[in-house]
């Protein structure tokens, strides 16, 4: 029986990591006048701030000294929190608050693994943080996706053993970060991209926890 369900944010709760893209796309720009192609952004998803940069980088063959490297990232994050700004409830993405209502009514605990440092601000604007019983903190854990450190400390704060939780991700990184934590992986995405999901929906709104349930007793 599930007894936690661990979040994904950004590209599962809400439609953010569009905004994530765009201003590494806006920071590269303006720095070093290169446009970024598409391919990038799946290998940016779940993956944190530095980690993120780094790959655009080493994908572009730049090199850049630490104090620059810190100066990207803080620019990166005041394009990606201007684009936060107009975010409202109405952003969630389609079937979220049915199903954090359907785990709610089952008593199913919620918490959040989410990459982002910006999470806490998110889920407020969104008016969804009373749902969730933990949210962890990605500065506190060791690896970043797909490494299960933070699936881990998410199941840690609802005191649920992660075998019996399930976790939520649309990205590669964070399907292989809820395998190696042990808990059901329910991906939201292509089968090209996710294939290593224990389950697999299209786009959120597929997200149905009886069905959820079923594929999980099996
Ligand atoms: P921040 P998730 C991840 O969130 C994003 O997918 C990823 O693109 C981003 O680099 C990472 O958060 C760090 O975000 O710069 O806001 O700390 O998908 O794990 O919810
Ligand atoms: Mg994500």
């Amino acid at each position: 029986m599930i007894q936690g369900a661990l979040f994904d944010l950004d590209g599962v709760i809400a439609d953010t990591s569009v905004y994530h893209f765009q201003a590494w796309r806006a920071l590269i720009q303006t720095n070093f006048h290169k446009k970024l192609p598409d391919e990038l952004e799946q290998r940016t998803k779940g993956v944190s701030r530095a980690d993120s940069l780094q790959a655009i980088l080493d994908f572009l063959q730049i090199d850049v000294p630490q104090k620059q490297f810190e100066q990207l990232m803080i620019e990166k994050n005041q394009l990606y929190l201007q684009s936060l700004e107009q975010l409202q409830p109405k952003d969630t993405l389609p079937g979220i608050v049915a199903l954090l209502e359907a785990l709610q009514a089952q008593k199913i605990k919620i918490a959040l693994a989410s990459a982002s440092r910006n999470a806490p601000t998110i889920l407020a604007k969104l008016q969804l943080t009373d749902y969730f019983a933990a949210i962890a903190d990605p500065a506190q854990v060791q690896a970043g996706k797909p490494a299960p450190d933070i699936f881990l400390a998410a199941a840690q704060g609802i005191a649920v053993a992660p075998k019996d939780c399930i976790g939520i991700e649309d990205s590669i990184a964070g399907i292989q970060a809820i395998n190696a934590a042990q808990a059901f992986s329910v991906g939201v995405g292509s089968a090209q991209e996710l294939g290593a999901a224990d389950l697999l929906v299209d786009d959120t709104s597929q997200l149905k926890l009886d069905i959820i349930q079923t594929q999980f007793a099996k």
